[in-house]
């Protein structure tokens, strides 16, 4: 790889995080009377993870916080982004907090701190309550409800010394592929009726921030997952499907946030369940914007008689990581993003922290050297320089993570794939730094 080129496209001031989630990461499924998630039925059930696996041991940051804050450490990041996990903190998603598992982000927070890292937690990485799901899931309001008061619990409990928080993680990837396809968890195929979940993780979000300004915290916001679209043809079809697309993976969860209103969706057949003054709540101006991006989406119109108007199909001419086709490495379509957002939101836009960007290629299970992933390096790299092209283009971006830290539990495709700086061992846990982390802890030191 050629640092001295990359290090002259590093955007001054940028940030500099790395990222895990809690089911991807903690493994220790039944400690200290953790309950159970929608994920821990998923991979419970048989068939659904690609691998059979269960996101045991894996990682193992239950028991080994200690060596992953001593690799953040290395890293020289300046924050931590991880997830709290609901379960932990209310078995039942209900009721009282459990001490033993706040106790558990009380040390890691600790830790972190003492390390000189900012702690940025995530308060929902997918991982919703069992007894949640039971009454309705995403799909009823009073989940919402329950989030906020799940908040108001972690905040009284590390809030003293968390000061930065995303919200939820992703909710587009929560309704389409949890509750429209049946993907990720909890494996429903509602298809466009899974869409008042929308509204409601939007409307938990804004009882998230309410709560957590209520305690002090000093920078809030949502994650969203974004991709840029574009459709395969000029043609009219191609063009109207991509332009549905848009609004249902970007515009449906950006609009509401940022602008207070939701795009008009009579298309999907539709209205969302809104109520007096939830739009008000969710869209209360975030300190940021959180862009999670991997890729730009290539669309094209479905046949007639598919369920969805709309087929996703691999980009022309660009290459592929390792989870195929339909994920194409495409570095100036991030730049296109931001300027986009920057465009169609103008004011409205506070900052920007990406809070994921990274790629997974086949590696071994088994690490017996250090893996020289220069693939990532160069995907990370120009990555980073296409954010700096958008900082060259007036955008303001905070702060930059790598998705992520670890090699870890990869949701449906378990341990399938390896988007981590450091390989994991899925069955010993043993940690190996990769050439990535070398490189990422030289590009950080070369900025400060
Ligand atoms: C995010 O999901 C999640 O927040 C995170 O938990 C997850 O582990 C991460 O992405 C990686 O998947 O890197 O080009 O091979 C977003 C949905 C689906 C995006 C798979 C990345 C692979 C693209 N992800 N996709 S690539």
């Amino acid at each position: 790889m050629t640092d001295a080129s990359t290090l002259l496209r590093v955007p001054p001031g940028l940030r500099w995080s790395a990222a895990t989630a809690a089911f991807q990461i903690e493994g220790a499924r039944a400690a200290d009377g953790r309950g159970r998630s929608i994920w821990d039925d998923f991979v419970d059930a048989p068939g659904r993870v690609r691998d059979g696996s269960n996101a045991e041991p894996g990682p193992d940051s239950y028991h080994r916080s200690a060596e992953d804050i001593a690799l953040l450490r290395d890293l020289g990041v300046d924050r931590y982004r991880f997830s709290i996990s609901w379960v932990r903190v209310q078995p039942e998603g209900r009721g009282a907090a459990s001490a033993a598992g706040l106790a558990y982000y009380d040390r890691l927070v600790d830790d972190l701190l003492d390390a000189g890292i900012t702690p940025f937690p995530t308060l929902y990485h997918w991982d919703l309550p069992v007894g949640l799901e039971a009454d309705g899931g995403w799909l009823a309001r009073d989940t919402a409800t329950r989030f906020g008061e799940y908040v108001a619990l972690v905040a009284d409990g590390i809030g003293d010394r968390v000061a930065h928080w995303y919200t939820i993680n992703e909710p587009v990837s929560t309704t389409l592929q949890g509750y429209g396809i049946g993907e990720l968890a909890p494996g429903r195929q509602l298809l466009f009726d899974a869409l008042p979940t929308v509204h409601h993780q939007l409307l938990a979000h804004g009882h998230a921030v309410a709560a957590l300004r209520a305690q002090g915290a000093a920078a809030v916001g949502i994650v969203n997952n974004h991709t840029l679209v574009r459709p395969a043809s000029d043609s009219e079809a191609d063009r109207t499907a991509a332009g549905l697309y848009d609004l249902l993976h970007n515009r449906m969860f950006a609009d509401p946030v940022l602008t207070g209103e939701y795009p008009d969706l009579s298309a999907f057949g539709m209205e969302m369940p809104v109520r007096e003054g939830d739009l008000a709540l969710i869209s209360a101006r975030p300190d940021f914007y959180g862009v999670n991006f991997y890729n730009p989406t290539t669309i094209a119109a479905a046949p007639v008689d598919a369920p969805v108007p709309f087929e996703p199909v691999a980009t022309p001419r660009v290459e592929h990581t390792g989870f195929g086709e339909l994920w194409p490495i495409d570095p100036p379509s991030l730049t296109a993003l931001l300027v986009d957002l920057h465009t169609h939101y103008g004011e409205a836009l506070p900052p920007i922290i990406i809070g994921e960007n990274g790629a997974s290629f086949p590696e071994p299970d088994h690490a017996t050297a250090v893996i020289d992933d220069e693939r990532r390096i160069a995907y990370l790299a120009a990555h980073i320089g296409a954010v700096a092209d958008a900082v060259d283009a007036g955008i303001d971006v905070e702060e930059y993570t790598v998705w992520s830290l670890l090699d870890n539990f990869e949701w449906a495709d378990g341990f399938t794939q390896r988007f981590g700086l450091v390989h994991v061992d899925q069955t010993t846990s043993e940690r190996t730094p990769k050439a990535s982390f070398d490189w990422y802890r030289n590009l950080i030191a070369s900025t400060k």
